[in-house]
């Protein structure tokens, strides 16, 4: 087992992370104010409780009048043959913990109770046998944790057999209730003993691009001025820097600096130094340094890929999921096979799937010289891009996945999310949910986006994508707004949506695109935005953006792309702001389930914005959200698993759990602040916001893996390929080939322009983006400390503006822009108030 390097007091289960975030961090000693096992009375089934059977047992768990109720039909051949547990239960060296709970048997016999290690020796922290009747009776005991700190111990009753007693068993139920497991003495224990290793200096560990933007975050740091970058071969330092923009970090709850070092330019390896300080971990500089990650972000997709055999040393695996699914509902039976698993589950949903793809066609669009025909997929070598075979074998399933009426069924999976097994062992019924008009939307645009591309590869497939597409848009024309909810009895992953307005959007522009046929944009009159599973208004954007034969003198083209291109704008420069007041440089202020797509997403926009106007800011800024991912981040992680010195190495991924370790070239689902999962309420209760994320596989909120994280990292890895917009020319040249011809089309760069509407008028909307966020305290506060840049007439492009003003002052009214005004707008992000004072 791994060492068990965690933090945590996992006690205290209530706070708002958001408020707590917030507040100045004690690191003091927190007694458990609760119960920490959180179905403890079975009241409504028996969530968070499972059991574990081999050698011959044999057993099934319900609940009976709100018990849990275990049937144990055959005892096996060892004591654990049969157990009931409760996972992921922490405990501290040296703590006091009290344990209760009733229990009793329609059998007399002998069981043990008991919480151990999970994993590892097995080592019991505190056992006792028990000779259970049919009498109920009460198990009341303290003990004290004498073992080193395990933040993931597990609570067994073991119900095999006992030879020692009665051997084998007819068949019988065990009742529990009532469990209860507090902390009650933590005076003894040292919780930061358990913590693991923080590095004071965080770098990208996979490495910085030779003429990159390159920045080192520090912590920890007491009165050091200055770092060193060092020659890892040599031991030389090559570089002194300073530390600079001081920073009180609040969503990490630490004092960071950063330094710049883009200077260095060598390529090589090198690590950074700072006196006082553990050295950070080696990273490379050079011009290659993403070369395997971009392959591996699309051959991980290969390694997802159901319904046919996959060949790999460690992941290999018959064709799975290859029997005919039933339409819900009914007792029809088709052919879905194929695809890819979406996540570390094995359902396959049309929704993600679409995003999944526009990013590969729009990743390989934006650099198609970055992707080659030998990343190692069964069609490597047949002469189109590896990319473009991996996304087509996506969209041939989502043909699959289109009813004969041109709707797009909106996903196939089991009823239940299956056992931690290989997905050839997930053999339940396939079932089809009805078609949603989200799916059909995004299902619409994602087949005339590929017509579009592979029609040099494969003039059939491209007529079938527009087959399919026209097909699912005549659907749309004629079927409301019907989105998705999960039937009563389907559980796995839902993607149900509030609208499907944006979804629409992209289509509707897609097929624009495809046709040229303005008929599409009548329905389009505003740009959405949006570029996640439930938002893809901005894939309509970004189709408006990069269109090579579009009519540039129709005025209903030039409308939508003139919205499309403000949206991006506005957006990349709400993003560049929050990019910029944190240190570590994300362009998120609240951390979601998924928040390394939502980074990455933010990256493309900001990188589409460094194309549109030629700003090197925005640039620099989608570069920071890959050095985020790669290892400038609070966790200290490279959230590609195999990249970088330190990455996740127990995904919630299901092929890795059951190998036993995890696949290369996958993007970890990331921070979460909203604690939604056992593993990250247990790990991360105490942390701050920007730090609620384990490496642990029970942690799906954190720590799972899917089709749509990596293919974001792919395309920004695609859009940063070329950093510096002083390298680039005031315009964009791209090569298109069209039904075998190709032809250049010279694009001029645009540049911000008064068409951007700043017209909000909106109290507490500083940067006058039409909303009121963090990024407006973030901007009143940089106007006040940093006038000539950020003031009224300020150099930056992100300066505040008169109008801007007007809407910032909102305390004490009159009296100009405040830090008052700041902390009102924050106190009411925060709730702490319910309304702006103005
Ligand atoms: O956006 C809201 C935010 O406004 C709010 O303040 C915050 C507070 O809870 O929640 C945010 O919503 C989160 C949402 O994702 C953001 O997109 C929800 O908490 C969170 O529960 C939701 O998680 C989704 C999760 O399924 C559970 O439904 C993830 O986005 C989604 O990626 C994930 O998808 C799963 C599939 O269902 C099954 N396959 C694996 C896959 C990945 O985990
Ligand atoms: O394994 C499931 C994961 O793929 C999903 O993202 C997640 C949220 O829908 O759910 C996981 O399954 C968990 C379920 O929701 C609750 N019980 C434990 C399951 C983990 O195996
Ligand atoms: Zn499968």
């Amino acid at each position: 087992m791994k060492n068990l390097t965690i933090k945590r007091c996992a006690a205290v289960f209530a706070a708002c992370t958001v408020i707590a975030a917030a507040m100045p961090y004690s690191r003091s000693s927190v007694i458990a104010a609760g119960n920490i096992i959180s179905n403890s009375t079975f009241e409504s089934g028996t969530s968070g409780w499972g059991t574990y059977k081999e050698s011959g047992g044999k057993c099934s768990l319900g609940t009976e009048d709100g018990q849990l109720a275990l049937t144990v039909s055959s005892v096996g051949k060892l004591n654990y043959a049969v157990q009931v547990f409760y996972d992921i239960v922490p405990l501290y060296q040296n703590g006091v913990y009290r344990l209760k709970y009733d229990i009793y048997s329609s059998v007399d016999r002998f069981i043990e109770g008991m919480i151990q290690q999970n994993g590892g020796t097995y080592q019991a922290y505190t056992w006792k046998g028990l000779q259970l009747t049919t009498e109920p009776q009460t198990v009341d005991y303290e003990f004290t944790m004498e073992a080193e700190t395990d933040i993931m111990a597990k609570l067994v009753f073991n119900c095999g057999i006992q030879e020692k007693y009665e051997g084998e068993l007819p068949e019988h139920t065990i009742f529990i209730d009532n469990v209860s497991l507090e902390l009650i003495d933590d005076s003894n224990v040292d919780y930061a003993s358990s913590r693991p290793y923080a590095p004071s200096i965080n770098i990208n560990q996979v490495g910085y691009r030779t003429n990159g933007k390159k920045i080192a975050v520090f912590r920890d740091v007491t009165d050091q001025t200055e770092f060193k970058v060092v020659n890892a071969d040599t031991k030389k330092a090559v570089f002194t820097g300073q530390l600079e923009n001081k920073t009180d970090n609040k969503s990490a709850n630490e004092t960071n600096w950063t330094g710049d070092f883009s200077s260095v330019k060598d390529a090589g390896k090198y690590y950074i130094s700072c006196e006082g300080l553990d050295d950070s971990y080696t990273f490379e500089i050079g011009d290659k340094v993403y070369s395997n990650l971009l392959d591996d972000s699309v051959r991980m997709l290969y390694l997802q890929r159901c319904g046919v055999k996959i060949e790999d040393n460690d992941f290999g695996h018959e064709a799975c999921h290859t029997d005919m699914a039933t339409v819900y509902g009914t007792n029809d039976k088709i052919d879905v096979s194929g695809g890819w698993h979406d996540a570390g589950d094995y359902g396959r949903y049309v929704v993600p799937a679409a995003k999944a793809v526009a990013d590969l066609l729009y990743a390989y669009e934006a650099d198609p010289d970055l992707y080659s025909d030998d990343i190692g997929i069964p069609e490597s070598g047949n002469g189109t891009p590896d990319i473009l075979d991996e996304a087509r074998f996506e969209l041939e399933w989502m043909m699959k996945m289109q009813a004969a009426d041109g709707g797009a069924y909106h996903k196939v999976s089991c009823a239940n999310f299956p056992a931690y097994v290989m997905p050839t062992k997930e053999t339940a019924e396939l079932i089809v949910t009805p078609v949603s008009s989200t799916a059909t939307a995004d299902f619409c645009a994602s087949m005339a986006l590929a017509a579009e591309f592979y029609e040099k590869y494969d003039k059939d497939f491209a007529k079938k994508c527009m087959d399919a597409a026209d097909k699912s848009w005549a659907w749309l024309e004629a079927n409301p707004n019907f989105v998705f909810k999960n039937p009563a009895d389907i559980v796995t992953g839902e993607y149900g949506d509030k609208t499907d307005k944006d979804e629409r959007y992209w289509a509707a522009v897609q097929m624009y695109r495809a046709t040229g046929d303005e008929k599409y944009l009548s329905s389009v009159s505003r740009a959405v935005t949006g570029l996640d599973w439930s938002t893809v208004g901005d894939y309509g954007n970004i189709a408006l953006i990069t269109m090579k034969n579009a009519d540039k003198s129709s005025e209903t083209y030039k409308t939508a792309y003139d919205n499309a291109v403000s949206a991006v704008i506005k957006q990349a420069k709400s993003l560049l702001g929050t990019s910029e007041a944190s240190p570590y440089g994300q362009d998120i202020s609240m951390f979601n389930w998924g928040s390394n797509m939502t980074i990455a997403n933010g990256g493309i926009i900001l990188a589409l914005a460094g194309e549109i106007t030629g700003e090197q800011s925005y640039y620099d800024a989608a570069q920071a959200q890959l050095n985020y991912l790669l290892g400038v981040n609070p966790v200290g992680t490279c959230f590609v698993s195999g990249y970088g010195t330190v990455s996740p190495e127990n995904p919630h991924h299901r092929p890795s759990m059951a190998v036993g370790h995890a696949m290369k070239g996958m993007l970890a689902g990331g921070v979460n602040q909203n604690l939604e999962d056992s593993a990250a309420k247990a790990y991360c209760q105490d942390q701050p916001a920007a730090k609620c994320y384990v490496d642990n596989s029970e942690s799906y909120s954190t720590n799972e893996i899917t089709i749509y994280w990596n293919s974001p990292l792919t395309y920004l890895l695609s859009l940063t390929e070329n950093t510096d917009a002083n390298e680039q020319q005031s315009t964009t040249t791209t090569t298109t080939t069209t039904s075998g011809a190709t032809t250049t089309t010279t694009t001029a760069k645009i540049t911000e322009n008064d068409e951007i509407s700043e017209d909000a008028s909106l109290y507490g909307d500083a940067n006058c983006d039409g909303s009121v966020d963090m990024g407006d305290a973030v901007l009143i506060m940089q106007s006040l400390a940093n006038p000539n840049k950020y003031g009224v007439n300020g150099s930056d492009e992100l300066h505040i503006t008169s109008k801007g003003l007007a809407n910032a002052d909102v305390s004490d009214i009159g009296d100009g822009v405040t830090t008052g005004d700041a902390q009102a707008i924050q106190a009411f992000l925060l709730h702490t108030i319910d309304k702006l004072p103005r």
